[in-house]
């Protein structure tokens, strides 16, 4: 079970045709395919994402993901290609999703902006498993309360890979996705508990690139990159003149 907060580090790729086969050639074992559908939610006036924080639901379940350290004088001493990993926090409890996103609004705001101001639709959800805690019981109240709408929603297509054993890849994830509004990017991860090494983690992402023969100097599109450039292409350009994207 992934924890409710830790580091993910991760690097996106350009698949190639023959990715699967060349990831079984370096040792890795396909774990799974899955398919899940995401709906991302900011003010909308955009005030998490500009301060790159994303609020999502995938299948009906909470994730925060939010930057952790961007200084370039605490990157130092990383491994070179350091700077193409992505590094976010994720937070998968609501109780702290919805602390953390009340803060980044009194930062961002001076005030919190509150419901009864223009309204588009919110994309309620209907529960999809019970029980568990992070799960919507289809009372999204806190969604309206803090002037939350959905900005995008795509369905991905993924197959998963991990390596075994004790050696340079252990923990090291591939994951390939495929997204229904027609792109395909690939993605080595690795999983940080908070506190815990972030320097191994990139040596290790670092390690599988190579072994993937991947020269990967410019950076690769995400899957949000692309449908925010097709489809809200106002959202997009203010990312981009932040310097998110
Ligand atoms: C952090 C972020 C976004 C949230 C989605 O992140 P991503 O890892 O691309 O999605 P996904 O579906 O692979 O999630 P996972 O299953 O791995 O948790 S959307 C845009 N960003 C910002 C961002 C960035 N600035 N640079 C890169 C390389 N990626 C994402």
């Amino acid at each position: 079970l992934q924890s409710t907060m830790s580091v993910e580090v991760e690097r996106k790729f350009v698949c190639d045709a023959d990715i699967q086969k060349q990831l079984e050639e370096i040792g890795a074992v396909c774990i799974g395919q899955k398919q899940f559908q995401d709906k991302y939610f900011d003010t909308p006036d955009f005030l998490l994402t500009l301060r790159d924080v994303w609020l999502r639901c995938r299948q009906g379940c909470w994730e925060l993901k939010c930057t952790t350290v961007t200084k370039a004088e605490d990157r130092v001493g990383e491994p070179q290609k350091a700077e193409l990993c992505s590094r976010y926090q994720e937070i998968t409890n609501l109780s702290q999703i919805q602390l953390k996103v009340r803060e980044f609004m009194k930062e961002g705001n001076g005030e919190q902006k509150t419901a009864n101001q223009t309204h588009p639709v919110v994309h309620q959800d209907t529960p999809k498993t019970e029980g568990a805690e992070n799960c919507p019981t289809g009372n999204e109240s806190w969604l309206m309360e803090l002037n939350l709408v959905c900005f995008a929603e795509f369905t991905t297509q993924r197959c998963s890979f991990t390596f075994g054993g004790e050696g340079d890849e252990s923990g090291v994830r591939v994951d390939l996705d495929q997204a229904d509004f027609g792109y395909c990017v690939g993605e080595i991860e690795v999983l940080v508990p908070k506190g815990e090494d972030i320097q191994s983690a990139l040596r290790k992402i670092e390690k599988t690139a190579q072994r993937l023969g991947l020269s990967g100097d410019q950076r690769v599109q995400g899957k949000m990159d692309v449908y925010l450039q097709r489809y809200c292409p106002e959202h997009y350009a203010k990312l981009l003149s932040a310097s998110i994207l």
